[in-house]
C-alpha cells in the first residue's frame, strides 16, 4: 500500500507506481583506503527537494551510488550497505553501477564537462570531446535499462536532470505507451548558447519523447521552446493557459515551468525551536555579537563564491566604519571533489579567505569565517537565524533552495535577502530581495551596506513578502502542480 501524501487538500495521488530515476540516489556510498564502505547522505538542491516527495510517496528511486563498480562481488557489498542505510523507509533503492570510466566519461566528462557550463552560460569553461558523448549514451542506455527492469507498464517514469536526458528516448523506443515525465533542474540556455553543442538535435529531440517535461522558469521554458524551433524544423508549438504544446513527429509534449521549492512549514518550525533558537544565540554570542552575512553553496563555480568574496572585501574598503561590526559565515559544502576545476576552486576561495582575514582582521573580530563541510539540519537552521543577511549571489542557477530556506527560517520577519538576478528564484522573490548583478563588485558592497542599515518596518515588509509567497508556492505544491500537469496519468483526489 502506498503511503497516504501529506499536503493541502485536492491531494493528488498517483494512480500508477511512481518510478523516479537521478544520476545519484539520496544515499552515497564511498570506499575509504582500507576498501570499508560507508553510507552518508547525498548533498545538494536535487536530493532536498525530491527525498521529501518519494518518502511520503513511497515508489522506486534508480541512480548510481558514486562508488566505481569493480566486480560483481564489490557490487554485491555496496547493495547490502545501500539496504542497511536505507531500510525502513518506503521507498525502493535501485543503485546502478557505474565503471571508473564510465564515471570520468559520462559524469565527470559529458555531465559536469559539457553540460553543466554550456547550461549555466558558461561556454569557454566546456570540453567538447567526443568520447564523452559515446558514454554518456551508454550510460543513459544503462539508466534506462534498469527502469524497464524495475517498472510495470502503467508506472509513470520521472527523470532527473540533465545528466539523464537521453534515458526517455531508450524507454520510449522499448516501451511506446509508457508516460514518461522529465525534470530540469539547472537553467536551459538561449538558442545561441544552446547551438554550440554538436548533440544539440539529439538532445532536443531525446527530450521531446517526454509526456511532460518541466523547467524552472518561464525564461527557461522560452529558451527551451525556442531552441526548439530553431534546430527543429517542422515542429508545432501552440501556446495553452501556462503551458506549451509542442508536436514534433506526431508525438505531442507538454513544456512547462515548475519553480522548484522547500518544505516551508518544516524549515519554519525547525528553525523556530528553542533548541535551534539557543544555538543561534550561541554563534552571535562566539562571534562577539557583530551582525552576520551568510552563504551557504554547494563547491561550485557557478555559485560565484570567489566573486562574493572580493564584494565582501570591496564592502569593508567603501565602508571602512562597518569593519569590527559585521562578517561573513560562508558555508560550503564539498562537491565533484574528483573534477580537477574544483578542487583549484576550492584552494581559490581558501587563498581569497586567508588573504582577506590577513588584510583586515583585528584583535577579536575576523572578516570571513569559511566552513568547509556538509553541516546538520539543525545546524544550518542556526546560522540562518543567527544571520542579519544572506548573500546568494550565483552567476546562474536553476532556482537555489538556500534563498529560500533562509527566508523560512526567519519567522521573526527580519533579516534581509541579498539575491541574485540570475538565480531562478529572482522573479519569485523579487518584491523582497535586493537584487544584485553577481558580476558587479560594487554592486553588491552597496547592496550590502543597505541591508545593514535597513529599517525594521522595511525589512519586515520585505520578509513578509516572500515567506507568504514561499509558504504558497511550496514544495508541495510544486509536487501537486507537477502531478496535475500529467492528466489523465495521475489522480486528482476530489475535496
Ligand atoms: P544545487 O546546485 O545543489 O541544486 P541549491 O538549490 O541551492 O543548489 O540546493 C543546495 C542544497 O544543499 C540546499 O538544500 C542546502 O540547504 C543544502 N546545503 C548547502 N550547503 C550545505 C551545507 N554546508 N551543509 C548542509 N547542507 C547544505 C540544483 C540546482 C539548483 C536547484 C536545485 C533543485 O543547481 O539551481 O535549485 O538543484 O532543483
Amino acid at each position: 500500500m502506498m503511503p497516504q501524501p501529506r499536503g493541502r487538500t485536492p491531494a493528488i495521488t498517483p494512480r500508477q507506481r511512481l518510478l523516479v530515476l537521478s544520476n545519484r540516489l539520496p544515499v552515497s556510498i564511498k570506499k575509504d583506503d582500507a576498501g570499508n564502505l560507508t553510507a552518508a547522505p547525498s548533498s545538494g538542491g536535487l536530493v532536498s527537494a525530491l527525498n521529501p516527495i518519494l518518502s511520503e510517496y513511497g515508489g522506486t528511486w534508480v541512480g548510481s551510488t558514486g562508488v566505481a563498480s569493480t566486480c560483481e562481488r564489490d557490487d554485491a557489498e555496496v547493495r547490502k550497505v545501500l539496504a542497511t542505510a536505507t531500510r525502513g523507509t518506503s521507498v525502493r533503492y535501485l543503485p546502478v553501477f557505474l565503471s571508473a570510466e564510465e564515471q570520468t566519461n559520462f559524469y565527470e566528462g559529458f555531465s559536469n564537462e559539457i553540460l553543466w557550463p554550456l547550461f549555466h552560460d558558461l561556454q569557454s569553461r566546456c570540453n567538447f570531446a567526443p568520447r564523452y558523448w559515446e558514454f554518456y549514451r551508454r550510460v543513459n542506455q544503462r539508466f534506462a535499462a534498469a527502469a524497464l527492469k524495475a517498472s510495470q507498464p502503467n508506472d509513470v517514469i520521472w527523470i532527473q536532470d540533465y545528466q539523464l536526458m537521453d534515458v526517455g528516448r531508450q524507454i520510449r523506443q522499448k516501451r511506446p505507451d509508457c508516460v514518461l515525465a522529465f525534470f530540469m533542474h539547472i537553467p536551459f540556455p538561449a538558442p545561441d548558447i544552446f547551438e554550440k553543442l554538436p548533440w544539440r538535435r539529439h538532445i532536443l529531440e531525446a527530450l521531446l519523447e517526454h509526456d511532460l517535461l518541466g523547467v524552472q522558469t518561464p525564461r527557461d521554458e522560452r529558451n527551451l521552446v525556442a531552441c526548439i524551433r530553431t534546430f527543429l524544423p517542422g515542429v508545432e508549438v501552440e501556446r495553452e493557459h501556462d503551458y506549451r504544446r509542442v508536436t514534433y513527429r506526431g508525438r505531442q509534449s507538454r513544456i512547462q515551468a515548475f519553480p522548484i521549492s522547500i518544505d516551508f512549514e518544516q524549515f519554519a518550525q525547525g528553525a523556530a525551536s528553542p533548541e535551534v533558537g539557543r544555538r543561534a544565540f550561541e554563534i552571535r554570542r562566539q562571534l562577539n555579537g557583530v551582525r552576520i552575512a551568510i552563504g551557504v553553496d554547494r563547491l561550485d563555480y557557478t555559485k560565484g563564491i570567489p566573486e562574493r568574496l572580493r564584494a565582501f572585501a570591496r564592502f569593508l574598503r567603501d565602508y571602512p566604519a562597518t569593519r569590527g561590526h559585521v562578517s561573513l559565515y560562508q558555508v560550503v559544502v564539498p562537491s565533484r571533489e574528483s573534477i580537477t576545476g574544483y578542487r583549484r576552486l576550492m584552494h581559490e576561495i581558501e587563498q581569497l579567505v586567508a588573504h582577506i582575514n590577513g588584510e583586515h582582521s583585528q584583535p577579536g573580530w575576523v572578516p570571513i569565517h569559511y566552513v568547509h563541510r556538509s553541516l546538520p539540519r539543525k545546524e544550518l537552521l542556526a546560522l540562518y537565524r543567527a544571520a542579519s543577511l544572506a548573500l546568494i549571489t550565483p552567476l546562474k542557477d536553476g532556482m537555489n533552495l538556500v534563498s529560500k530556506e533562509y527566508c523560512a527560517a526567519r519567522s521573526e520577519n527580519d533579516g534581509v535577502l541579498i539575491l541574485s538576478e540570475f538565480a531562478g528564484a529572482a522573479p519569485e522573490l523579487l518584491r523582497g530581495a535586493l537584487l544584485v548583478n553577481p558580476y558587479d563588485e560594487m554592486g553588491i558592497a552597496e547592496a550590502i551596506h543597505r541591508a545593514l542599515a535597513m529599517e525594521p518596518t522595511e525589512q519586515r515588509r520585505r520578509m513578509m513578502r516572500m515567506r507568504a509567497w514561499i509558504r504558497r508556492h511550496d514544495i508541495l505544491h510544486w509536487r501537486d502542480s507537477f502531478f496535475a500537469a500529467l492528466d489523465g496519468h495521475m489522480e486528482v483526489t476530489p475535496l
